[in-house]
């Protein structure tokens, strides 16, 4: 590996005792270096760190409010055990000791009873233990572990790049080229900033004024700065990419020699996508077939490109072919691997041990979806997770098994997971339920055991960003402690020793250390926390040496890997399942096209509203609405108005804008109210997963559900209409809803 950069300056020590220790932000998918002053165990401020190769001194408001995270009076600072019935909000203080031994004891048995299986893994996205949630659950011997991102969110992208074209591609916005022009696809980084390209770096990229065409039924902060924004009707990105893939080949705009010396499936993908034009999309998108036409022109022409692509695009249960028929659009056009386009990361970090060799492979087989769900669950999948509709069928009704027991680290299941009242009729109905947490949230009052979790400036590890990409790799140190909290990764290792499992008892920091030797680095966890971060140099254009790492060695634009598992090898278009083309009866009732969970800058998911930094600004939950829209149903601008599908009504503010499709409405995701009394805070108000649906049919590949273009009517809401709850209530309406 050729030599490394690493960060100039080291740790500090600055008048008064005050350390000026280095860190990265985690309160996102992160990697906004830091400078972290301490003082007698006490964390004083988090400022950005200016030599910081991602954001450059910057912090967002979620990151400039990290003492108001780590010091709030709400977080959960001692293990809790349940003492009422499961939800009933009454729980009474326990030692860790207690509660791991309760854990071990309880865990083993149903282990011994049902079989590893019956056990299942939560945890949220991105976050620096997800991979460790799978590594205890190896250890443990099952296959069931889940996250809602892994068939909803950037692995949908890993595993198929991964398939098709050997590795993930991501923006190259660390190299010395700018693009020419970035394609914003169902993606608004300015606010997201996911998977490790913070939003800093995007917003950097754009300084070098590049031509913009952004793809959004929303007019963003990137489609206001676009010269063709293509307003597209949620659910259908398919039949878009498929239009743009015609244009680029019938138009002969392709780089031959690319495509000539380096796909493979040219003539077959001619061939198939020749009917797929911009007049036979126009009527499926929404968007006129001229300006399809103009925007595939002009990512052809223009040279460095770059797709940056979001998670709106696997949120649809045709989310593979949707994903393949995008990737195509770079490939075609020979962006990949070259200076300011798409590149191929340098894995600085080395690949972590996740122990799945330890599985039973009888065991590995029952995983929920294996077999069906093979990008998910079995062979196609990068790190296979279970399914998490099937999860909840098991959960509920025991078929194929009874999965008795969840262990939660990290994840507000009743805000994030589609269809929240079937969600929780299944949490319900476990056997035993662990959650780690910040704060004591609805889900976590679910539980039979709460346990505090360290945040991200109580804890060690190594963030390699972008993820999978691993092009600088930054050290993220313990800096304080709070209570009793500890890590998610201390609580497995600790697990792992008490339960005496054969694997996963090596220290956090000898994992760590191992990472970084499997990625060639010289120094350890210790000199990497000190020195801040490493930045690998980029290599371009592997392929023409290394090839691709495919079966055929070249990038695959008919995929011989998909067709071997038995997917469609070529990229098609499928109507969402509930949609005014697929259901048109359904949309007599429900006539407008919802869109759920365009990110808010100052929250991350469910997170964060409890911080007065990042809550003042934005206080309610917001949906907006057209105004013609907005007219017709009597709504106005800042009131509050319903929100009704086939699975549940919720109650938003109405936020009137002409920056919607006046066809489409946007709801806000992940809200629940802290500040409100438990057990429930609210979380049948405005959540946006009370409407949204986890019934199949999904994508056949990944077991993707929807949750944007879906069917909704709206309406004002007026004294007497606020039948949000209770869960029974509306849990028993749920299945009925769906069944129709
Ligand atoms: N501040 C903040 N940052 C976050 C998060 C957060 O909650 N807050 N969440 C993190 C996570 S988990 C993720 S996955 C990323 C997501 O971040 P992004 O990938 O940027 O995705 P979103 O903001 O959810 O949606 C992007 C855009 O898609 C549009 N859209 C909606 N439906 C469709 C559609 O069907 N097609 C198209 N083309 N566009 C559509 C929306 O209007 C929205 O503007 O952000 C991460 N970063
Ligand atoms: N309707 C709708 N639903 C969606 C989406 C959408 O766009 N629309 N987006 C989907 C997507 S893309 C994703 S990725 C998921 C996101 O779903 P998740 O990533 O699961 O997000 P949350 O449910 O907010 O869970 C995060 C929880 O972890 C806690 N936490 C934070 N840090 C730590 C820690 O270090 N340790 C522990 N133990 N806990 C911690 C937080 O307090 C919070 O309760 O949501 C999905 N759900
Ligand atoms: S963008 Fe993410 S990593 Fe950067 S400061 Fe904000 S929350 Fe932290
Ligand atoms: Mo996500």
């Amino acid at each position: 590996m050729s030599a490394a950069i690493i960060s100039p300056r080291t740790t500090s020590e600055e008048p008064g005792n005050v350390k000026v220790l280095k860190s990265v932000c985690r309160s996102c998918h992160g990697g906004c270096s830091t400078l972290m002053h301490v003082s007698d165990g006490e964390l004083l401020k988090v400022e950005g760190d200016p030599e910081g190769p991602l954001n450059h001194g910057k912090l967002c408001p979620i990151g400039a409010a990290t003492t108001e995270l780590v010091y709030h009076p709400d977080r959960l600072k001692y293990p809790q055990r349940r003492i009422g019935p499961r939800g009933s909000g009454k729980w009474e203080r326990i030692t860790w000791d207690e509660a791991l031994d309760e854990i071990s004891e309880r865990v083993l048995a149903i282990r011994e009873e049902t079989g590893p299986e019956s056990i299942a893994m939560g945890t949220g996205t991105g976050r620096h233990h997800i991979r460790w949630v799978s590594r205890f659950g190896h250890a443990l011997g099952t296959p069931n572990w889940c996250e809602p991102g892994f068939a909803q969110c950037f692995h949908p992208r890993v595993n198929t790049c991964i398939q098709t074209m050997g590795d993930l591609p991501v923006c190259d916005f660390t190299g010395d080229v700018d693009p020419e022009l970035i394609m914003y696809w169902g993606h608004n980084p300015p606010h997201s900033g996911p998977d490790g390209e913070t939003r800093f770096n995007v917003r950097e990229s754009l300084l070098s004024k590049p031509r913009i065409i952004t793809i959004d039924p929303r007019q963003t902060v990137v489609a206001r700065k676009a010269e063709l924004w293509l307003q597209v009707r949620p659910g259908t990105d398919d039949a878009l990419a498929l239009a743009f893939i015609n244009v680029i080949i019938n138009e002969d705009l392709y780089d031959r020699e690319f495509c000539e010396n380096y796909t493979h499936g040219f003539e077959e993908l001619a061939a198939h996508v020749h009917e797929f034009t911009p007049e036979w999309a126009e009527p499926i998108t929404w968007v006129p077939a001229d300006k399809i036409r103009a925007a595939a022109r002009l990512f052809a022409e223009l040279k460095p490109a770059m797709l940056e692509w979001g998670c709106a695009i696997e949120h649809t249960p045709n989310t593979i072919q949707t994903v393949r028929a995008l990737s195509l659009i770079p490939a075609l056009t020979g962006n990949i691997d070259v200076p300011g386009g798409w590149i191929f990361g340098m894995k600085g970090a080395g690949r972590f041990p996740s122990l799945i060799e330890n599985l039973d492979p009888e065991v590995e087989k029952k995983r929920l979806g294996y077999e069906k769900y093979k990008m998910l669950c079995g062979e196609g999948a990068d790190l296979p997770a279970c399914h998490i509709p099937s999860l909840i069928d098991a959960m509920l009704y025991g078929e194929p098994y009874r999965v008795r027991a969840f262990l939660v680290f990290g994840n507000n299941t009743l805000t994030t997971y589609a269809n929240t009242k079937l969600v929780y009729e299944a949490l319900m109905k476990l056997d035993y339920m662990v959650c780690a947490d910040l704060f004591m949230t609805p889900t976590a009052e679910l539980a039979d055991i709460v346990l505090p979790a360290a945040s991200w400036p109580e804890l060690n590890q190594i963030a390699a960003l972008p993820t999978i990409a691993g092009n600088v790799v930054m050290g993220q140190q313990k800096v304080v402690q709070i209570g009793e909290c500890k890590s998610d990764e201390e609580i497995f290792v600790e697990l792992a020793r008490r339960m005496d499992l054969p694997v996963c008892q090596e220290s956090v920091e000898d994992v760590l250390d191992q990472m970084l030797e499997n990625g060639g680095q010289s120094v350890n966890f210790r000199g990497l926390a000190e020195q801040g971060w490493i930045h690998v140099p980029q290599k371009y254009r592997k392929y023409e040496t290394e090839g691709f790492k495919t079966p055929t060695g070249k990038l695959e634009l008919y995929s011989t890997r998909f067709e071997a598992m038995g997917y469609e090898p070529l990229p098609y278009y499928e109507e969402p399942p509930e949609s005014p083309l697929s259901t048109p009866d359904v949309a007599e009732k429900y006539p407008l096209v919802l869109t759920t969970g365009g990110r808010i800058s100052v929250f991350f998911n469910s997170e964060h509203r409890q911080l007065p930094l990042c809550r003042r600004g934005h206080p309610e939950p917001l949906a907006e609405i057209h105004p013609d829209t907005a007219a017709e149903y009597g709504i106005e601008d800042g009131e509050w108005m319903w929100i009704e599908s086939r699975r549940g009504r919720i109650k938003q503010k109405a936020k009137v804008t002409d920056r919607i499709e006046p066809r489409v409405v946007h709801c806000e995701h992940g809200w629940w109210f802290p500040e409100r009394d438990g057990p429930d805070y609210g979380i049948w108000e405005s959540n946006a997963n009370v409407l949204t649906d986890n019934r199949a049919p999904f994508d056949p590949q990944m077991g993707t559900y929807q949750l944007r273009g879906l069917l909704c009517r709206v309406g004002k809401l007026e004294a007497g209409d606020e039948e949000f709850g209770p869960p029974e209530l509306q849990a028993a309406t749920a299945q009925a809803a769906t069944a129709n």
